[in-house]
């Protein structure tokens, strides 16, 4: 991971400087403590630390997947993942994080109510600042059966009410984790392609 300061295209393009692709911004959202940073190093680096401290001030990271299109190409995109470090709580810091987003993964803990509690301001205040992007959204640490506090079904309420694909994750064990970005990564470039044929026509 990376520390703060260094620049990121927010939207997405094809101008990368020798990256032959598309890079698109996305936040990782969520109450602190939920898995945010867990996620992101599973994602990237693959790897779950148990003694992994809170990060102070946003990092990011990055990494190339590569996805089949509706159109049945195969097409090179970079993330640029953006985790919020114990900012969760002041909202002006958070507006500021969210901005250019062009998507958020949204993710609670199913051993803390709380943190499903809030998914709904999260949800609104990123619709707010970012009322074109894509969500998709986390129950995070699932592998944690015997505290798990938030069943699958208020998930599927959530989904269905935002609109957005919900996945249930562990980072400790990895499940599903790939799987959330790479919808991520889908949804944003579909949308894309989508406005290049219309901008095209
Ligand atoms: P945050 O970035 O959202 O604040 P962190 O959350 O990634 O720092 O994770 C908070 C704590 O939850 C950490 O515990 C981390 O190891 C743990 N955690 C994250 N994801 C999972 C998961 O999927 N399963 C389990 N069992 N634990 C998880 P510690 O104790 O290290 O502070
Ligand atoms: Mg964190």
């Amino acid at each position: 991971m990376t520390s703060e300061n260094a620049s990121s295209s927010s939207r997405g393009s094809t101008d990368n400087g020798g990256f032959n692709g598309f890079k698109f911004r996305v936040v990782l959202l969520g109450d602190a403590r939920v898995g945010k940073t867990s996620v992101l190093r599973r994602f990237t680096e693959n790897l779950f630390d148990e003694e992994y401290k809170q990060t102070i001030g946003t990092t990011f990271a990055s990494k190339d997947v590569s996805i089949i299109s509706g159109d049945s190409e195969t097409r090179n995109v970079r993330l640029v993942i953006w985790d919020m470090g114990g900012q969760e709580t002041y909202r002006e810091l958070r507006r500021q994080f969210m901005k250019g987003a062009a998507g958020a993964i949204i993710v609670y803990d199913v051993t803390r109510p709380e943190t499903f509690m809030a998914m709904n301001n999260w949800f609104e205040s990123f619709r707010e600042t970012c009322p074109d992007a894509e969500v998709v959204l986390a129950a995070n640490k699932t592998d944690l059966e015997e505290a798990r506090m938030v069943p699958r079904e208020p998930g599927h309420m959530l989904r269905d009410w935002f609109q957005a694909p919900y996945y249930e994750t562990s980072a400790k064990t990895g499940t599903a984790v790939v799987d959330v970005f790479k919808e991520m990564a889908t949804l944003i470039l579909e949308r894309k392609l989508q406005e290049q044929r219309d901008t095209a026509m």
